[in-house]
């Protein structure tokens, strides 16, 4: 299909849901047209979607986007979880929180994104039981159960980001490989544990250590027990920070088996693959791991800006780390209707920024014309994220885009569009952005 003949091609990452549906219906056809054509320019982020422009949003629905003809977003039914959450994956199963159901200073439990690579495995029976192993590029090997972790360790608790790596996917085009993420592929959890610090010094690292290798319990989708679904890892830098923790409860309640429970990492502000659930083992490596997804394409970004659509050279790519800042807009949702005459409208939000903080909010209700500074709160600790609120003044009745952009504590802001297109589609980071009718 052409590019311009795609009714949907001006569609945000976050009107996501028109967005999937195109993908459904033209599968990745696209990618080979552009390829086989001109030189893509990356597609304009502006734009109203066709589902808005040709009919009233309906009154926030908790899938956001508003459903034109035919099937809308599927909806989770999972015990335990809210069923807003739209899936994006059945084998394995994902599901993606729709940024209105974000608008928790803590994300509950029940909208808690999931996102699996392989088969998830069957609740323990016995949790204390359950044993973790350090070995590798240590002086002395560690087995400890979870129950002695939690009796022997100081256990900290904080209020963190999981960010999954292909956050913001759908904004890329042409679409990149993978799930396709609006940008509810994050949450903010009260997380309890003790830092992977504590049980590394207990080993006691050896010189040549540089690496760590995160293997777990869930089996790969084959069903074979050889390979591990994922088995990332992070640079000895990072797994020594205080921050990045083996934890066993989420917002005061025993880690949920579907978020990996009994216990888990949380290697916060970087992609959260490196979060391994189900944990069992980590290995110390005297380089960087190359588990699946350490390679190729697989969380690896390009060090050259690449063609969009083009075919990469794994030998540029380098592992992706920190995730880069975003916001989004948890109140009103997408589609949402306002009474004729409202004057002003109270907007709510959360921003992150990966390791870094945010240091200010703004919001346009004119396409970015003109910016509005946000009230910005400060993060509880270090990788929290920073709720935002405004009061904007609307001129007349009619439709209103809002849009958010937020800036890092370097000063980077979050861009127009996902640029810097890679085939599995890291770093999509462009302004959330949502439409409401007034009147
Ligand atoms: N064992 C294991 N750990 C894993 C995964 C997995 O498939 N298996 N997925 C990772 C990815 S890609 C992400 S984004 C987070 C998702 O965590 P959640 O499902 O609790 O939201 O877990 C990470 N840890
Ligand atoms: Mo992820």
């Amino acid at each position: 299909m052409e590019r311009g003949t795609r009714p949907n091609a001006a569609d945000g990452n976050n009107f996501s849901t028109s967005r999937r549906r195109l993908l459904a219906s033209s599968g990745l056809a696209a990618i080979g047209a552009v390829m086989g054509g001109a030189m893509p320019l990356t597609r304009n982020g502006a734009g109203i979607p066709q589902a808005h422009a040709q009919a009233a949003p309906p009154a926030a629905p908790p899938s956001a986007a508003a459903p034109a003809a035919g099937k809308g977003p599927q909806h989770l039914k999972y015990p335990g979880k809210h069923e807003g959450l739209v899936v994006l994956g059945e084998k394995p199963l994902v599901a993606e929180t729709p940024e209105s159901l974000l608008d928790d200073d803590t994300t509950p439990i029940d909208k808690f994104y999931i996102r699996n690579n392989g088969q998830i495995p069957e609740e323990t029976k016995n949790p204390d039981a359950w044993k973790i192993t350090i070995d590798g590029e240590v002086n002395n090997k560690v087995e400890i159960t979870l129950g002695e972790l939690k009796s022997k360790y100081k256990a900290v608790t904080r209020r963190m980001v999981l960010e999954c790596g292909g956050n913001g996917r759908a904004g890329f085009s042409p679409p990149a490989r993978g799930n396709q993420w609006g940008n509810g592929g994050a949450g903010c959890a009260e997380w309890t544990g003790v830092p992977l610090a504590d049980l590394l010094k207990k080993a006691g690292l050896k010189p040549s250590a540089k690496y760590t290798a995160h293997y777990a319990a869930d089996l790969h989708l084959s069903g074979d027990p050889s390979k591990p679904s994922i088995s990332r890892g992070v640079r000895l830098e990072k797994a020594m920070d205080p921050n990045t923790m083996i934890v066993w409860a989420m917002n005061g309640q025993p880690l949920p088996n579907i978020h990996g429970g009994p216990v888990r990492l949380v290697v916060p502000g970087w992609s959260g693959s490196a979060s391994q659930k189900w944990l069992t083992r980590i290995t110390i490596r005297d380089r960087e791991h190359d588990g699946p997804g350490m390679t190729e394409f697989s969380y690896r970004t390009p060090i050259k800006p690449m063609v969009p659509g083009g075919k990469g050279d794994p030998a540029n790519f380098r592992i992706l780390e920190s995730m880069p800042v975003r916001s989004i807009i948890t109140n009103p949702a997408n589609g949402a209707k306002f009474a004729a005459g409202t004057k002003e409208l109270k907007l709510r939000g959360a921003s992150w920024a990966g390791d870094l903080t945010v240091k200010q909010v703004d919001v346009s209700l004119d396409f970015g014309a003109n910016w509005q500074r946000t009230t910005l709160e400060k993060p509880k600790n270090k990788y929290d994220w920073q709720r935002w609120t405004a009061t904007v003044k609307l001129p007349t009745d009619g439709y209103f885009e809002i849009w958010a952009r937020a800036t890092d504590s370097k000063g980077a802001m979050q861009p127009h569009l996902a640029g810097f297109w890679n085939p599995q589609g890291y770093g999509g980071n462009a302004m959330h952005r949502i439409a409401v009718l007034v009147g």
